[in-house]
């Protein structure tokens, strides 16, 4: 059993995708693709939709975080990623339909804000890609894909703003799930892979690392996702995040 993973450099869904196939002992191959480009690329691989995580395995071809967790586990159920107990598995299924419906969205807007800005920081993103051009001189001339991501991804002033503000409530759900045992357990589970991926994008940015390390989403964030990939130096405006400053460094 091999699977052919399509991924977008930095993605935090395909990272949850990868650290599931890897948790499953299934080989995968990496498929690097572009942002934006790759909306058409899926297609034209005869993927139903235009994002990642999508994979192949087995002539059959799945898309998305949620489902692939679940293919996996229906091909390979040792080990499991999801409780065997009915209410213990509806709890680990909300947190990570929080993780793919709720978390990931603001997380990418963040990056595409301050690629936006500045698109330098976007090449520690793709170390080690293959995208067929080298990845300094995709960054270099990538400035009308980053717009175009950004707008795709509503990544403006006013949703990021909105999103700071919500941060500090998403990270205090993560943490009470994590004291409720539904994260963070000895096992990971879909939810631990699909939330804490986000969590290590989200402390690959210099402005929002200190309001998660130190408190146990961090700590998941850095057992399950160790060395995310990807540095983004101080971006936002203080006022931006005098949410996240607000916030106890520890919970
Ligand atoms: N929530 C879905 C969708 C993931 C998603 O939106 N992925 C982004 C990358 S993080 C994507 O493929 N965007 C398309 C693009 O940037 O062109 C999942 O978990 O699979």
């Amino acid at each position: 059993m091999e699977a052919r993973l399509y991924v977008i450099p930095g993605s935090h869904p395909a990272i949850a995708a990868r650290l599931m196939l890897e948790r499953k002992g299934i080989a995968y191959k990496r498929k690097d693709l572009m942002p934006v480009v790759s909306k058409l690329a899926l297609r034209v691989l005869g993927f139903p939709g235009t994002t990642v995580p999508a994979m192949k395995l087995d002539g059959s071809r799945v898309q998305g975080s949620r489902q692939i967790a679940r293919e996996l586990e229906r091909l390979r159920p040792e080990p499991p990623l999801f409780p065997a107990d009915p209410e213990q598995r509806a709890a680990v299924e909300e947190a990570e339909r929080f993780g793919d419906e709720e978390l990931q969205a603001p997380i990418r807007r963040l990056l595409w804000w301050g690629f936006k800005h500045d698109k330098k920081p976007m090449a520690s993103y793709a170390a080690g890609a293959k995208m067929g051009v080298p990845v300094n001189l995709a960054v270099a001339t990538g400035g009308p894909l980053i717009a175009m991501a950004a707008r795709f991804n509503e990544a403006d002033d006013e949703h990021v703003r909105r999103d700071l503000e919500a941060l500090p409530g998403m990270l205090r759900r993560i943490d009470d799930w994590i004291a409720a045992g539904v994260l963070g357990g000895e096992q990971p589970n879909a939810a631990d892979f699909q939330i804490a991926p986000s969590l290590g994008l989200a402390m690959t940015l210099d402005d929002i690392r200190p309001a998660i390390e130190g408190r146990p989403c961090g700590a998941l964030a850095k057992r399950i996702v160790p060395g995310y990939p990807g540095k983004m130096p101080p971006t936002f405006p203080a006022d931006w995040l005098a949410p996240l400053r607000a916030e106890p460094a520890a919970a």
